[in-house]
């Protein structure tokens, strides 16, 4: 089976309240900005995405970060297969918040740091050149030093929007096809009886 007819299940975080995560996902998938700001609590999309010539099926979670639901929040990082975990250019502090969704996530899948998973550190606002806390050398040695692809973005102007999925949609099926090769190798490794050797 191709894991191509497969949904991807993506969550989009936000570092903290208004740092656009909604107005990312909303330009995405219907390729508007969305001046208002309106809180989300959780919204679920799907659209198909291109890549490298094949269509994927995303199902994109956009929810925030809270501890008031705690319990939503691990169920949802159990189930993602990759996530988008948003800061804003313009606050120092949403860049920090991130750090520690980053940690949640390897906590909830019981993965150690040198276990990959498919996380995009994603700088929103960078239309907002002269409001600008964090600089772009910030955010990449941020993303560096954890191993993760980074990109700023800007959902008024369109800027990279679409890149940030298309490169969290690669990168989780490079990973997925990478563990499929491995299981294969494992069962067709022969195995090898202790202190025999077979002519
Ligand atoms: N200039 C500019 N404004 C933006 C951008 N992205 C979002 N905004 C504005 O920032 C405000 C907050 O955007 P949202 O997308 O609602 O933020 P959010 O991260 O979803 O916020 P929560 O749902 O509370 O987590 C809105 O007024 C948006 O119009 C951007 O790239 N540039
Ligand atoms: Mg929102």
């Amino acid at each position: 089976m191709s894991i191509k007819n497969e949904v991807i299940k993506l969550i989009v975080f936000g570092g903290v309240f208004g740092v656009g995560s909604s107005a990312i996902v909303i330009q995405f998938v219907s390729g508007h900005f969305v001046e208002l700001y309106d809180p989300t609590l959780e919204e679920i999309y799907t659209k198909d995405i291109q890549v490298d010539g094949e269509t994927v099926k995303l199902q994109i979670t956009d929810t925030f970060n809270s501890d008031e639901y705690e319990a939503l929040r691990f169920l949802n990082i159990s189930m993602a297969d990759g996530f988008v975990l948003t800061y804003s250019i313009t606050s120092k502090e949403s860049l920090e918040e991130i750090k520690g969704i980053y940690e949640e996530i390897y906590r909830v899948k019981h993965k150690n740091k040198n276990e990959p998973i498919p996380i995009i550190i994603v700088g929103n606002k960078c239309d907002l050149e002269n409001e600008r806390e964090v600089t772009k050398e910030e955010g990449m040695n941020y993303a560096d030093n954890i191993n993760c692809p980074f990109i700023e973005c800007s959902a008024k102007t369109n800027e990279n929007i679409n890149q940030i999925f298309e490169i969290i949609t690669r990168n989780i099926l490079e990973q997925k096809y990478q563990r499929e090769e491995e299981e294969i190798w494992t069962i067709k490794k022969p195995k090898r009886e202790k202190g025999c050797c077979v002519v």
